[in-house]
């Protein structure tokens, strides 16, 4: 699994605030209020910990900052414990903390301990991440293209279909095109008989995944995928909207979904 480094975590609030810029242009909404209609919530003041985690490829520069900074753009008090681990879990639960987030190389979770809710990250922005896509004002059909049917990409087909989005998906995986075939009833894409789409939803950890075949003059490509899906020449057109931010879409919905 591809790791985030501490330069994709640069600048992340100006990254946002492009994000959410193109977000609101191209579906009518902002990222907070498409939270809101996805998960029913709005923060209540919960006090947010953040818990540094050291097991496999360890702690993650900028990363607990990172999560800090989003839990204060969303209006609510968050701090980082002292200790890493099991010591900052304890921390966390003793000063009354309402929700943790904690990452190790696998997993990255929110945890509200009053409600119980646990939300994870790859669901969550699978979730939001279609969600963003399935809103493009300019759609002139309910087709939607997914790239990539992994954690994150499988999350957001299932949401896709339970929306009534009528799914194209391609991945290499065949098990994964066939789950998604037999358990989705999405339709397999196939490059050989091309067709372009103005709603794409990109989850994959490769460039260049995007064709110019695959899209239309006129469309949105909503991806949480590192390194960019569109090839340069491609992302230079002004005509395709790009939605691509690496931390903070995702970890704003795992917050709306533990609220
Ligand atoms: P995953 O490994 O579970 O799935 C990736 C899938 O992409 C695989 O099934 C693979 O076969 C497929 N794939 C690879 N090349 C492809 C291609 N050319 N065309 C179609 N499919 C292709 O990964 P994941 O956990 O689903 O994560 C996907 C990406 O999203 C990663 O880059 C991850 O780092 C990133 N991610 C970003 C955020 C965020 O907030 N921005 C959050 C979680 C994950
Ligand atoms: O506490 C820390 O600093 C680390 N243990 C965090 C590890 C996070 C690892 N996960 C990833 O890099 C991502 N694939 C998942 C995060 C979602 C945002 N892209
Ligand atoms: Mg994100």
């Amino acid at each position: 699994m591809a790791l985030l480094t501490p330069e994709d975590l640069e600048d992340l609030l100006n990254k946002l605030r492009q994000s959410n810029e193109t977000i609101k242009a191209s579906t009518g909404k902002g990222i907070t209020e498409i939270c809101e209609d996805v998960y029913g919530t709005r923060p209540a003041s919960q006090k947010v910990a953040i818990v540094p985690i050291t097991a496999g490829n360890g702690v993650i520069g900028n990363f607990s900052s990172s999560l800090l900074a989003i839990t204060e753009y969303f209006g609510l008090e968050g701090y980082i414990t002292e200790h890493p681990d099991i010591t900052g879990y304890h921390q966390a639960v003793s000063d009354g903390a309402d929700i943790l987030l904690m990452a190790d190389d696998h997993m990255f979770i929110a945890h509200n301990l009053k409600s119980r809710k646990i939300a994870a990250n790859h669901i969550c922005t699978g979730v939001i991440y279609s969600e963003i896509a399935s809103r493009f004002i300019h759609a002139g059909s309910k087709d939607v293209l997914v790239i990539g049917l992994g954690r994150v990409g499988y999350a957001g087909t299932e949401h896709l279909v339970k929306k009534g989005f009528n799914v194209y998906a391609y991945d290499p995986n065949t098990e994964f095109m066939e789950k998604a075939i037999e358990e989705l009833g999405v339709n397999a894409y196939d490059s050989a008989d091309p067709k372009k789409f103005s709603m794409v939803f990109e989850a994959t950890p490769n460039a260049n995944t995007i064709s110019e075949g695959m899209i239309a003059e006129r469309c949105l490509v909503s991806t949480p995928g590192i390194p960019c899906a569109l090839p340069p020449e491609l992302a230079e057109n002004g005509d395709i909207d790009l939605v691509m931010e690496p931390l903070v879409i995702g970890a704003a919905a795992m917050l709306y979904s533990v609220f």
